[in-house]
Formats: structure tokens, C-alpha cells, sequence
């Protein structure tokens, strides 16, 4: 192990359910103070696989037996040097093995009490060492683990708003930033696809505003949207005003959510929308890009809403769909 932030990408580990422990952590579960367990680290090898990309140590659950193991060979007096000589000619199914036949071995390891920070922290160790296998079993680990707003809101979120900042501070590169985004719009895509039999009614179209190439927001709504049993269409990133009219006219869609992440200008304006003779649309704005009060000009042919969140865009489109 060269404790770098990239995981053993072959075993059923931890970080496929995404939760890692801490050096401290560790130093409470295998009770090895946490100074010998950077010592082992540095000095042996015997150490986490993953880092943040503050270089903090995060261990796996394959990490932990390897410190069990080592703490119980040191425990029979073999210098530090020679137990970490046998852990490193082991496989983690060895030490795993070895460890239970030893009754070391631990499956009640509670693993990081705050589980919704972990995750996102794995999510960041993968998007930082460029890894698609580590990312996506991350991020299929948490959408196993809860329902999907809930993913979104406590793991996606603020593991997204952590590598936007990253970015700005020129410690992760866009190789990174779109690395999650292929990897969570893919997996996002899946749920959705998952319920599509389902759907039924006229579709809610989903896009982003002009210029804006985030769309993110759009994959998770049209998951949750397909949850609820509600037909999308997904337009994409980046959509003029008058094509987005042009496919209200052609979808007969009554809603369209429409997402900004980069501030709009104050000429947006939402008119090429309404449609002559049918009842106003609905449209749902939301994303950092848009004031909280919707200062598109007011229109009674176009319905603007804002939504500050995943759930409000949700019941605003549900409601719209219900008054149609
Ligand atoms: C992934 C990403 C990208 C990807 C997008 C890929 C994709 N398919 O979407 C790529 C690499 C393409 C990209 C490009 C760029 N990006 Co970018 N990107 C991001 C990142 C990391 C995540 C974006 C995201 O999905 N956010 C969505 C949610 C997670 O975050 P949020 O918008 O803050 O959500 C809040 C609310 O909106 C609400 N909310 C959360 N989820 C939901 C869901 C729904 C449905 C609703 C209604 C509300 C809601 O809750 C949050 C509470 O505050 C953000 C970081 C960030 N802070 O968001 C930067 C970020 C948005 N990007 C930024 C920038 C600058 C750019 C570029 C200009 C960079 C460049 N030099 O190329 C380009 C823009 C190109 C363009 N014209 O659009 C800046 C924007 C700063 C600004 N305000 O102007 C950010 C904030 C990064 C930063 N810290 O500087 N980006």
C-alpha cells in the first residue's frame, strides 16, 4: 500500500459502501495508539489506502484487519519490520482470514459515526486519483444505502459543492470535476431508466438555461420525477429560450424545470413559452443562477416559480401536474 488516495480497486471493501475511518477512529476500535499507527504507516507501509486530498489518512475495512493483524503480530514480540513484511506477501483475503482464525477479526467495525460525511469524502478521494471503478461503487454504495434525495442532499451536494471549491482553489483539476459528473450522471440515468415503464402524462421537460452547461440537478430530478411515476424529457445543458418553446410546442409539455447554475442576465425572458390559446405554463427555475424572487417579467401565460431545493421542485411540478 503507497497510502495514496487511490483504492484497491479489486476487493469488496469498505469504500464500496463509501465509509472510512479516520486515524483516531482506527485508534479506538483496534486500541493502537494513533501515533504508532502513523509510525507503521510511515515507516512500514502498513497504513490506509485512501487520503483526502488534504492527505489526511482515511482507512478501509481491509486497512483496519491489516492493523489488527499487525497489532497482533507485534503483540508476539516479531519486530514491526518483520510483521509488516508478512502483511505485505498477503492478499486482503489472507489477512481477512488470518485475522478471524486469529479472532481478530472485525465485522461490528463502527465505522465513522457521521456516515453522511464519509461517503462524500470517498466520492472526492476517487474524483481526486481520477478512478471511474473506486467512483462508481461509491456512489452505487450510497444510492444502495438510502433513498435518493436523501443521497443527493446529504452525500452529492456537498461532495460536489467541496469539489467545486477544490477546483477554485486550483487543488483538483476539471479532469476531476468531470470525472463525477460522467460517473453520477450515469448512475442517475440508470434510476431513471429503471422506472421509466411507469411513467405516464404529459412530460415535464427538464433543461438548462442558455450557456449554462451544468445539468447535474436535472438528472437527479429526473430520477426522482420517474420515481413519482412522472414522464421527462430530458433536453440537456444549454437550451435557448426558443428552442425550449419549440419543444413545449411540439411535447405539449405544461412544465419545464429549468436550471442555472452561472447567474442569468437580466434579459432573460421566459415568453417565447406561452402558447396561445392554451392554459399558462408552469415553469419551476431554480439553481444559484436565479434571484430568489423569480425577476423574469411577469406574464400571464407563463407561471414562474422558484424552487430552493430537490424536494420544492418536486411538489412544485407535482402540483402543477395535479391543476392541469
Ligand atoms: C460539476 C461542475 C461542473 C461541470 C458540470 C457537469 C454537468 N454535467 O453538470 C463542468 C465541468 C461542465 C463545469 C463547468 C463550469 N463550471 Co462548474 N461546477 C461544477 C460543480 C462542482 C457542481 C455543479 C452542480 O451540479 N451543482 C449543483 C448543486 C450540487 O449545487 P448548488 O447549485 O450550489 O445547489 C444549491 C441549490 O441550488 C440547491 N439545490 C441542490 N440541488 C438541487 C436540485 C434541485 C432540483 C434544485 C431546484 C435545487 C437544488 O441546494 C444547494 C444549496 O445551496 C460546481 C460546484 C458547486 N458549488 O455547485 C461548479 C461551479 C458551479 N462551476 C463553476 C464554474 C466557474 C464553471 C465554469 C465557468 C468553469 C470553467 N472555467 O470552465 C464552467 C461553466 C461552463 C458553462 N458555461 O456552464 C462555479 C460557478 C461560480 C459562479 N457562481 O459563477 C462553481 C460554483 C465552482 C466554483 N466553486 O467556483 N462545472
Amino acid at each position: 500500500m503507497d497510502g495514496a488516495n487511490v483504492g484497491d480497486a479489486g476487493s469488496p471493501d469498505v469504500a464500496a459502501s463509501g465509509r472510512l475511518l479516520t486515524v483516531s477512529e482506527v485508534a479506538l476500535q483496534v486500541a493502537v495508539p494513533a501515533s504508532t499507527l502513523r509510525s507503521w504507516d510511515q515507516r512500514h507501509d502498513v497504513g490506509p489506502t485512501f487520503r483526502t486530498p488534504g492527505n489526511h489518512r482515511r482507512y478501509s475495512e481491509n486497512d483496519v484487519h491489516r492493523v489488527l493483524l499487525m497489532a497482533q503480530l507485534t503483540g508476539q514480540g516479531l519486530p514491526a519490520s518483520a510483521a509488516a513484511e508478512v502483511l505485505h506477501g498477503m492478499t486482503d483475503a489472507a489477512v481477512r482470514a488470518r485475522a478471524e482464525r486469529a479472532g481478530v477479526a472485525r465485522s461490528d467495525l463502527h465505522l465513522v459515526p457521521d456516515s453522511s460525511r464519509a461517503p462524500a469524502e470517498a466520492i472526492i478521494a476517487a474524483a481526486s486519483a481520477v478512478d471511474p471503478v473506486l467512483m462508481t461503487r461509491v456512489i452505487r454504495g450510497v444510492l444502495r444505502g438510502q433513498p435518493l434525495d436523501q443521497s443527493w442532499t446529504e452525500v452529492f451536494v456537498p461532495a460536489l459543492h467541496e469539489i467545486g471549491d477544490l477546483w477554485s482553489r486550483g487543488e483538483l483539476g476539471i479532469e476531476s470535476e468531470h470525472l463525477v459528473s460522467e460517473v453520477l450522471g450515469a448512475e442517475l440515468r440508470q434510476v431513471s431508466r429503471g422506472e421509466a415503464m411507469r411513467q405516464t402524462g404529459s412530460p415535464v421537460i427538464l433543461t438548462s438555461a442558455d450557456r449554462d452547461y451544468h445539468h447535474l440537478p436535472l438528472l437527479v430530478l429526473e430520477a426522482v420525477l420517474s420515481q413519482h411515476g412522472v414522464r421527462t424529457t430530458m433536453l440537456g445543458p444549454s437550451m435557448p429560450y426558443a428552442s425550449m418553446a419549440a419543444a413545449v410546442e411540439r411535447t405539449m409539455a405544461r412544465e419545464v424545470f429549468l436550471w442555472a447554475s452561472l447567474p442569468r442576465p437580466r434579459s432573460d425572458d421566459l415568453r417565447p413559452l406561452a402558447t396561445p390559446g392554451r392554459p399558462p405554463m408552469t415553469v419551476v427555475v431554480g439553481g444559484p443562477g436565479w434571484p430568489a424572487e423569480p425577476a423574469l417579467p411577469p406574464s400571464t401565460a407563463v407561471v414562474v416559480k422558484y424552487a430552493a431545493d430537490l424536494q420544492s421542485a418536486v411538489s412544485l411540478l407535482l402540483e402543477a401536474r395535479e391543476r392541469d
